[in-house]
């Protein structure tokens, strides 16, 4: 049994994504990150980092200790490995779907994340960090629809590579993009969406969290942090 510790953002719909896919039981410990959830120190042991998503694997592949992990690139590795779905054992073919996750967890996803920050959220509109964000985002449409032009999925077929960047492109349209300009990304985009498991994983989040709008007090929570101490 697999404890996520999940909330309802992009980073947590790739975890939820991956366990719809491989049909594992799990079971959704809510952190809520808008009202500070993530600082609880019990939390904090999962994943020092104070984000979601992080899991707890109670049954773990070598019949040990349960084995806890954070960051979402390393959560979906961990459950391809230990169901054997979604990431293949052939070397070339694995070298492809982790450049992928690694583009994603290093780029398309922060970078996204940061527009989504200077677009919605900063208390001041700066034009010169949204249009930044604005054009890296698009830039990164545009290596993604390169990508997708001669072959279905990123690397191939379906892997944790397209489930971690799936939830990233959702938000689409608050990111100033229109995927009649990435035809390609919109194709995987329809492809993804009309998936069984990715449609019951966005109706978990929904069943969780039905008033997703950041107020100012959540925005302070998120964004307003700064160096924790050791001894709090
Ligand atoms: N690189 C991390 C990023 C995780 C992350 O940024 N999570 C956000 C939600 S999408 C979060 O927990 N934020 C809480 C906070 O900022 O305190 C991952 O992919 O797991």
């Amino acid at each position: 049994m697999i404890d996520l510790y999940y909330w309802t953002t992009p980073n947590g719909h790739k975890v939820t994504i991956f366990l719809e896919e491989a049909d594992l039981p799990y079971t959704i410990k809510p952190i809520n990150i808008a009202t500070g959830e993530q600082f609880a120190p019990e939390f904090l042991k999962i994943s020092p980092n104070n984000r979601i998503p992080a899991i707890v694997d109670r049954a773990p592949a070598d019949g040990g200790e349960p084995i806890s992990v954070f960051e979402s690139g390393a959560i979906l590795q961990y459950l391809a490995q230990k169901t054997g779905k979604f990431l293949p054992p052939d070397l070339r073919a694995q070298v492809e779907v982790m450049q992928w996750l690694f583009w994603q967890m290093g780029g398309l996803g922060p970078m996204l994340g940061q527009n989504h920050h200077f677009s919605q959220y900063a208390p001041e509109k700066i034009p010169y960090a949204i249009e930044r964000y604005v054009k890296e985002t698009s830039r990164l449409y545009g290596v993604l629809d390169e990508r997708l032009a001669n072959r279905e999925f990123i690397a191939g077929n379906y892997s944790i590579a397209d489930m971690a960047a799936y939830p990233w492109i959702v938000p689409y349209e608050l990111q100033k993009q229109n995927l009649d300009d990435f035809p390609h990304v919109k194709r995987w985009f329809e492809t993804i969406k009309a998936r069984p498991a990715v449609q019951r994983a966005y109706a978990k989040a929904e069943d969780l969290n039905t008033q997703p709008t950041v107020s100012e007090e959540s925005k302070r929570i998120l964004f307003g942090q700064g160096r924790r101490s050791a001894s709090e």
